[in-house]
Order: structure tokens, then sequence, then C-alpha cells
């Protein structure tokens, strides 16, 4: 209706996420929230954009481009804003804010993937150098902004616990850290997507998802309180739980921005699951990136389910509603490519993992190691590191390293625990390290040498850029008499689970749980 009123855009402003009638802006439109609110599937989130435009918003949180959103927006419209307010007949750059323009500096050393949202991997000389990752160079995986609070905020923030039956109490951060024992754990967050482009670039298949190397996982020590203890003092009977009889199977944890997931009630009840409602990180309170003021953390478990900026615990007979509980961080057969999500489980504890994170070459060597070697053949010092690691608290028992692809094993030595086991359970990564002789035999020209050429196979932009780089690679090797050989790693833990051999194996679509035997090309001049 073209004859509603025009709002200037300083009014528009008042009516911010405080106001009584909180308004956004789509396009030259002008809609009135208010009654919409409570119906939100996002709840209150949506305030974020009130007294401005939401399509920044809406480029983070895509399912809203949709006409079934258009239409419900439609019936809030209210005016449009002013003329004189108008830029070529758009709303001005200006008015629409950056939802991330509040987003804290990150530790240059962090290798970025993306600036916004922002997501950040730990360098290879920190995973190797550190048992603690240093707080800063934690690896960083955000889906939308960072909340921000001010110290005095961040007291009086509230966790709200709910349970089955509807009735809810309220926490306090303050109440949490003076009602209950503090507990400290230290225990290793690993994202899904870790080593997600080994897996894209090992199949030669494409993954959705950020590209992340070695480093989106990080071990810390988290101060907290026990998340038992808190369900308990909320009025849950967690011997329901033992004999069968609990309504409620899953606890639900919502991050402050939106984020959302679960996790099942016998892992939060569990004296020996140690899951907790931290707010200290390595000592210090949690920075922002990583949830200040209150976090879950569930060790052992998918990082998804440590939940930042906790503000609301449910307890369910139902997984929490959100996407990245129900539409995302599961797995799927490698020829799935249209799935039924229902039909997977979440993902939970983690399936054991390693990595190599330092390469080093040393001297020629008169005697090698290999068993054909008759003690005089020349041999390549080298000296690998790196880490290994497994869900559920299951230790890891070994680590294997190959200097031939596979063909030959020998084992990398565990360094000592630095966090031993809490109730038998694992929660830390090990670090290892291995000394051996690459006998001169080994070092090869690369066989999958390939002449640089555009192919058929250029549909598939991750395999030739992978190629391209191997060609490259290995048309420098010729001009300047390089030989490779290709080392491999893999753990396995308590249970006498180890890591699958190839990548192509467990390709599935959105690159989850990339945990095939890390295999690195090592060269040197011949
Ligand atoms: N919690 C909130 N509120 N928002 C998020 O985007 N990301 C999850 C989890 N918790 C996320 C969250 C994912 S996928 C991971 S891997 C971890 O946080 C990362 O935790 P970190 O940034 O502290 O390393
Ligand atoms: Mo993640």
């Amino acid at each position: 209706d073209p004859n509603l009123p025009r709002f200037r855009m300083s009014e528009i402003r008042k009516h911010d996420g405080k106001s009584e009638r909180p308004w956004v802006t789509h396009g030259d439109k002008v809609y009135d929230i208010t009654d919409w609110i409570s119906a939100h599937p996002g709840g209150p989130v949506i305030l974020r954009a009130a007294g401005g435009a939401i399509e920044s918003y809406w480029n983070i949180f895509t399912i809203h481009k949709n006409q079934y959103v258009y239409d419900i927006l439609d019936q809030y419209h209210i005016g449009y804003i002013d003329q004189a307010d108008l830029v070529d007949g758009k709303p001005p750059q200006e008015a629409i804010e950056d939802p991330f323009a509040d987003d804290p500096i990150r530790h240059p050393d962090l290798i970025t993937r993306t600036l916004k949202p922002r997501n950040a991997e730990t360098p290879e000389q920190a995973l190797s150098a550190h048992f603690i990752t240093p707080t800063e160079l934690f690896y960083i995986r955000n889906h939308m902004w960072v909340p921000k609070l001010t110290q005095d905020e961040a007291e009086a923030h509230v966790l709200t616990v709910e349970l089955p039956d509807g009735t809810t109490k309220e926490y306090t951060l303050r109440d949490l850290k003076t009602k209950f024992p503090e507990r400290k754990v230290t225990a290793v967050l690993q994202c899904s997507g870790n080593r997600r482009s080994h897996m894209s670039q090992g199949s030669g298949r494409a993954t959705n998802g950020l590209q992340w190397e070695s480093g989106a996982i990080s071990n810390a020590s988290w101060e907290g309180v026990s998340l038992a203890d808190v369900l308990a003092d909320a009025g849950f009977d967690a011997s329901t739980v033992r004999d069968g009889t609990s309504e409620a199977q899953h606890v639900q944890f919502s991050g402050m921005e939106a984020y959302g997931s679960s996790i099942p009630i016998k892992k939060a009840v569990d004296p020996q699951g140690d899951v907790l409602l931290a707010y200290g990180m390595n000592g210090k309170p949690l920075p922002r990136d990583h949830g200040y003021p209150l976090r879950s953390i569930v060790p052992g478990h998918v990082a998804a389910r440590s939940v930042k900026w906790l503000s609301h615990i449910i307890l369910s007979d139902e997984e929490s509603p959100s996407q990245w509980q129900r539409k995302d961080y599961k797995c799927f057969g490698p020829n799935q490519t249209k799935v039924d999500w229902e039909a997977a489980p979440a993902i939970q504890e983690l399936p054991v993992q390693s990595a190599i994170t330092g390469v080093k070459l040393g001297d020629w060597t008169a005697s090698g190691q290999s068993a054909s070697s008759n003690s005089t053949k020349p041999a390549k010092e080298v000296t690998l590191n790196g880490y290994a690691y497994s869900g559920g608290g299951r230790a890891v028992i070994r680590v294997d390293v190959s200097l031939d692809d596979g063909k030959t094993w020998t084992q990398a030595n565990l360094l000592p625990d630095q966090a031993p086991k809490v109730d038998g359970k694992a929660w830390s990564w090990k670090q290892w390290k291995f000394n051996g002789d690459i006998p001169l035999e080994a070092f090869k020209t690369p066989e999958d040498a390939v002449p640089d050429q555009e192919s058929d196979e250029d549909k598939n932009t991750i395999r030739r850029g992978t190629a391209r780089r191997v060609a490259n690679e290995n048309a420098e090797a010729t001009k300047t008499n390089k030989r490779c050989t290709t080392v491999a790693i893999k753990a396995t833990d308590e249970v006498y689970n180890t890591q699958p051999e190839s990548h192509a194996a467990t390709w599935n679509f959105r690159g989850n749980l990339a945990t095939a035997w890390h295999r690195v090309q090592v060269c040197t001049d011949c």
C-alpha cells in the first residue's frame, strides 16, 4: 500500500531491540515486528536487527530468503523509508549494519578461513609446541557474530534451566560461581570438519564446508561447574535416567546468538561424563571468541555440542530443534548426496584421529633402518611430530608411522601424559614424536606426476587445484632433482578402533569426520 506513512531513518533507529515497539526494514519497507517476536522460530535473536535493516542478518540466516518469510513479514508492514533517506531509491549503505562490527580482534598467527563469521585454525607450529594450546591460538569456529557483554552484564548473565515439566530455574553467572563447587577438566575440542581439506584432496571429491587442515582442534583446561550438579539443583532426578523412567532424553543448549545443539541425557548426568558449564579457560575468564561468559564443555564429544554464550538449557524428550543438531554434523555414505537427515544420528562421541604437524629432514646417514639395507646404504634422517586423539574418553594407545606410504610400519613415541585420565577417561590428546631414517631408495620421482593439462576434471575445482599443485611441484622436482616419498600415520585407541586408510572410503558430502591416515609428501634433493 503506497499510501502508508514514510519514516525518517532517525525515527526507525529509535525502534531498536530495547524499544517497546521494535521495527526492522527490508528494502525500503518498514515493519513493526512487535507481535511477531514471540512466534519467531529463532526467538528474540531477531531483535539484533531491530532499528535497522534485516538484510545483513538474512545473509547469515539464508533460510529467510524465502517467499514464506516475505509473506509473514508483509503482515507487519507499516510504512516506507522516507524518500529523503533513500539513495537511488534504496536505503543508504550505512543503514545496513555489519553484524560482525563488534567481533574481537584475532591473534595474527591464527590461520583465517573466514572473517565474517570468524573461523580460524591453530597453526601447526603451535599444535606441535604445546600440550595446552595457548588461549589466543585456540582454534575458533563461529557460525555467527560474537555476543558482547560488559563485565557487569557477564556477572548478571542468566542461565535458564527448563525441566521436562516446563518448570524453570534461573542462575546468574554469580550464582553458578558461588553455589556450586568449581571443577576443572582438561579437554580437547575438535570440530567435526577438522582435516576436511585432506578429505577433499585425498579423495579428489569436493566437500561442503570450511576447508580446514589439521588445526580445527585444540586442548585447554576448562574451569566451571558440573552440569550434573546444576541439573540436580534445578530439580532433575538423575536416578530416573538410570532406571529408565526419565522423561528427558536430551539436554538442549542454546547460545545467545541463536546457535544450539544437544547431548544425550546419559552423558549429562554421568558422573564420569565430566560435562561442564565453563566460565574459565586456562585459568582466565573465557575469551569472547570462546563463549564469554559461559559455555558448555562436553569432553569426548564433537565440539559442536560445546555451546558458547550459553543462555538456555532445556531438558527434553527431543534433540535440539536447531539445524546444527538435525541437518548438519552427520555422516552419510560416499554415494549418498541427497540425504535423509533424520535417518542418521547426530555426531556425538568422536572417532580416533591423528595428524602430523611437523616434519623435519636431517642429514644423510650411512645406515638406514630399512630391512633391505645392508647397513651401508644412505638414508635421510627424519623427525615427525603431531597429535592423536580419540573421543568418548578413549585413550590413544599407539601411533603407527610408515615411511613408505603404508607398506611397512613402525611406532612413534607417545609423549608422557600431561593430563592424566580423569576417572578412567582420557579427555586430552596425546602428542607424539618420531625419529627415523628414510632409505635413499624410498625417494622417487613423484609417481603421480601429471602434465599440467586442462581436462574434463576441470569441473571439479578442488581436484584441479590439487592436480595443478602436484604438477607444479613435480615440474619443480624434475628441475631440481627433488625426489619424494609419502609418510603416513594412524592412531589406535584403547578399544582398538583405528583410522581408515583412505578418505575416499569415508567421504561424505559435508566432509565431516575426516579421519583417514594422515599422509604427507616429503621431498629432498638426491
Ligand atoms: N556455540 C555457539 N553459540 N555458536 C557457535 O557458532 N560453534 C560450535 C561450538 N559451539 C558454535 C558454538 C562449533 S561447530 C565448534 S567446532 C565449537 O563451538 C568451536 O569452539 P571454539 O571456537 O571455542 O574453538
Ligand atoms: Mo565445529
